[in-house]
């Protein structure tokens, strides 16, 4: 492997650990979760090295407030206090953190920059915990040692010498805990800038905004006790036994007491046919399996907003000759601009619908007949629905379906979006938003002290952009891998080598250490798993699930170095060096982190009394206003949205392919080459297609293919020698693994509505590699 395989010059990047075996695919037909997913896990941890702290740990973990907070996905805890309350991709994940394997000078010593760029990102991550504070040192091309002095020293002075402090971006990976969010949007706003870029700009933008504009507020309102009432759940986009696995408890839950379930994907995921509920023991020795649904549709890719209007068209229908298809007095009471939704329902044809959505009139009036009939129904989506050109308003026609039968602000139903990181929610609740709104920033200046900037910042992409142009000269990484995660790698590679400085704060080596700036820092970090000293003692942090929950996480283990800092302490050392002057008190903050949460609780709206509050068993939930039928939209209603459908019908010979996540990685972070669920053993670089789109173009299974993209600026990008997989998907679309096809996502190509880039849907043709030559 060399360094220009390895997406170095715009090359198919090499992310997955070096083949171990052929490549197998059998389709899988077994429920998702039980001894598959114990004995995955098992091998994880004698890999790791960590066969006795990481049992230990894991029955610590998200326990009301006595343990820490899975660092894995935003599902929200049990509520009922569950002893093992945890998921095979859980486990992994705190495994993968609490690695016996160390990153320390040595290593840096003995591998240059150029040597280790050739090194597939799972090997990057596989070497274990960084150690110490890394500079780049560009006449030996080696990083070497730096102490926290000099590191914040040259953070410091480079920001303070910028021209404008709109020349330094920072960004957030979801992970990061409430309080660091909080100072870390302080330090950002004090220099003056709002450019705070985060993943969540990739993820689920088109959520909020669309949740904004109908309810007035950014956020789901059903939480897991609502899920334990509803009589119907439709689950749209989400591969939930990878990506939110402690969701089948809550699926298999409703099955049990008779709920429908409606899953609605263009793939038929492994949680949408049957589970073993992860931590019953009994049905784990028995195998005995529930059914996780009552209805799959399959719509094509982007399909789901011309779904959710036939849905929509049928209730209506269906309303002239049954009085309680709709929940008139709720419209009546609630909501504003029903009649334009109704005039659009009804100039919407029915054949437009079937066409836009690939599903069948008769299928959708099945999904229509299951919400008609549910007393309360709750709607729950992933990055299915919100990773498109037209996200906001497929979100949107969510609330528009769901207003239509009152199905708000009452038990058992409600928009249920399924966040990503652990504290994604956390982080905007706590000031990261590069658009915050201005009474944010008033209470933000009166409290802080501050005179925070009042024009918007820059986003993901925008950020990207700008670092090609030079125009942003500064990046800092607060968490994650900008790197890879962001779109268009190539271009976001020149991007990132275009800059002053590069800063990653980080627990493992990966590629954004290696696509650096002129000058560059590692700061390693504390995990959410360890113990963290400060002068006030052990300190714990809060976290906010997806369903608005604020509770404690608390580290228990033994930092992997004793010159790692918490995310906190590394934050105030940036500012302090950044600002001398700063009237902040940033050291005071970080002896005691009840004196950060006290300053939230007079900054952000729902933490008042938050230090008493968060130490409740559970935690506190934020208010919801549109929960209690108050809306923060202009009219103070529930606004319907009448938006025409989008046209999703890729031209002739093209497809529309969407990147996803395997089953056995992290993001960036891969565990393994396989993707249990799927069916495929030992492979990453395929691209899942119809079996009929295979044999027109002359492609069998495991046929090397090239892919190319066209972006909408006419631009092409390529990966070629993927592995063609027949798989059960509409006709037209096609499917395969992120950060890997990040290559093909143009930088242009990001959705007007939400600024989100098109990572669930970008335009190919595929054909047999070499075909063209
Ligand atoms: N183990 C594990 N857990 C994770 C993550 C991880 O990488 N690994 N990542 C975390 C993060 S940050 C996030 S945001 C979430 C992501 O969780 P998911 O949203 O489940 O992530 P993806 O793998 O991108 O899968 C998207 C799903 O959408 C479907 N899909 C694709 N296009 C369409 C479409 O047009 N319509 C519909 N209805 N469905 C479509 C795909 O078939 C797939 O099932 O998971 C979080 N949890
Ligand atoms: N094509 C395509 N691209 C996508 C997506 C897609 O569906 N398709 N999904 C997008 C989505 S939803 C998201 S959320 C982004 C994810 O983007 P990111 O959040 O930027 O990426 P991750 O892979 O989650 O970050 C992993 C790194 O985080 C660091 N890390 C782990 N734990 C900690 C910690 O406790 N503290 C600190 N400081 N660092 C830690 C480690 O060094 C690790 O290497 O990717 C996006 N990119
Ligand atoms: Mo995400």
């Amino acid at each position: 492997m060399n360094a220009s395989q390895n997406g170095q010059d715009g090359r198919v990047p090499h992310v997955g650990p070096d083949p171990r075996g052929e490549p197998e695919f059998h389709p899988y037909h077994h429920p998702a979760a039980g001894w598959g997913a114990a004995k995955s896990v098992s091998r994880f941890l004698v890999r790791e090295r960590a066969l006795v702290d990481g049992p230990r740990a894991i029955m610590r973990m998200n326990h009301e407030n006595t343990g820490f907070d899975c660092p894995g996905c935003a599902w929200p805890d049990d509520t009922k206090g569950l002893h093992l309350d945890i998921c095979e991709n859980g486990i992994k994940h705190v495994t993968w953190e609490m690695t016996g394997k160390r990153v320390g000078r040595e290593f840096f010593a003995a591998h240059s920059v150029t040597e280790l760029s050739g090194w597939s990102d799972y090997d990057l991550e596989d070497q274990g915990r960084l150690t110490e504070p890394m500079a780049y040192d560009p006449e030996s091309d080696h990083y070497v040692p730096v102490s926290w002095r000099e590191a914040f020293e040259l953070a410091g002075r480079t920001l303070r010498e910028l021209d404008d402090p709109g020349q330094a971006s920072f960004y957030t990976s979801g992970r990061l805990g409430n309080e660091a969010t909080f100072l870390y949007q302080l330090l950002a706003r004090e220099l003056g800038t709002n450019n705070l870029p985060d993943c969540s700009n990739m993820c689920h933008e088109a959520s909020g905004r669309a949740l904004t504009a109908s309810l007035g507020t950014g956020k789901g309102t059903a939480d897991l006790k609502d899920w334990e009432t509803t009589d119907a759940l439709f689950v749209l986009g989400v591969n939930a036994a990878s990506n939110a696995p402690r969701m089948l408890t809550a699926l298999a839950e409703a099955y049990h007491r008779g709920a429908q379930i409606v899953h609605i994907n263009p793939l038929v995921e492994a949680a949408a046919t049957r589970t073993i509920v992860p931590h019953d023991f009994t049905d784990m020795a028995v195998l005995k399996s529930t059914r996780t649904s009552t209805l799959n549709l399959q719509p094509r890719i982007g399909g789901d907003m011309a779904l959710l209007r036939g849905m929509a068209k049928a209730i209506l229908e269906q309303s002239g000759t049954d009085p309680k298809a709709l929940d008139q007095e709720f419209i009546d009471r609630h909501t504003a601009y029903f009649d334009k939704y109704r005039a659009v329902c009804e100039a919407t044809p029915w054949d437009a619908i079937e066409l836009q959505s690939g599903v069948s009139r008769d299928g959708i009036l099945k999904a229509a007949r299951v919400y008609r009939d549910a007393d309360r129904s709750i709607i729950s989506w992933c990055l299915g629905v919100s990773q498109h050109e037209h996200g906001v308003d497929t979100v949107r026609e969510i609330v528009n379906l769901l207003l239509l039968r009152g199905n708000l602000g009452r038990e058992g139903a409600g928009p249920s979006p399924v966040r990503g990181h652990s504290n994604v929610q956390g982080n905007r609740t706590c000031g990261i938003d590069h658009r915050p709104d201005e009474k944010f920033l008033d209470r933000l200046a009166e409290v802080c002290g501050i005179d925070p900037p009042r024009e918007h910042g820059m986003d993901t992409v925008a950020t990207i952009r700008a670092m090609h142009r030079g125009d942003v000269k500064v990046f800092v990484g607060m968490g994650g891998n900008f790197a890879l995660a962001a779109p268009d790698t190539p271009y976001t590679y020149a991007a990132l080598r275009n800059c002053d400085l590069t800063v990653q704060v980080s627990t493992k080596l990966n590629r954004s250490h290696l696509v650096h700036g002129r000058r560059a820092l590692i700061l390693p970090c504390l995990g959410r798993t360890e113990k963290d000293h400060q002068r006030g003692g052990v300190q714990s942090t809060s976290v906010e699930d997806s369903m608005s929950m604020v509770h404690l996480s608390v580290g228990m283990k033994r930092p992997a170095s004793k010159h790692l800092l918490s995310e906190p302490a590394v934050i105030a050392g940036i500012a302090r060096a950044a600002l001398p002057d700063s009237a902040t008190p940033w050291e005071w903050y970080i002896e005691d982190y009840d004196r950060i949460r006290d300053t939230m609780a007079r900054v952000l709206d729902g933490f008042e009394d938050c230090n008493r509050r968060v130490r409740l068993p559970l935690g506190f939930r934020i208010k919801q206003p549109a929960r209690e039928l108050v809306f923060l939209t202009p009219s103070g209603l529930a606004e319907f949205s009448a938006a025409p459908l989008p046209d999703v019908i890729p031209e002739p010979g093209t497809l529309a392919l969407g990147t996803m996540r395997s089953h056995d990685q992290w993001n960036t972070t891969i565990y393994s080459d396989n993707d249990r669920y799927r069916g495929i053993k030992n492979l990453r670089t395929l691209v899942f297609m119809n079996e009929d789109d295979m044999r027109e173009r002359g492609i069998s299974e495991f046929t090397p293919v090239e892919i190319v993209s066209t972006a909408k600026d006419g631009s092409h990008r390529s990966l070629d020698g993927y592995l063609a997989i027949p798989y059960d998907i509409p006709r037209g679309c096609a499917a395969g693994y992120m950060p890997e096809m990040n290559v093909l996502c143009a930088i242009g190509d990001y959705s007007v509505q939400s600024d989100q880039p098109l990572m669930k849907h970008v335009k190919v043709t595929i054909e047999p590699s070499g075909h063209g030559t």
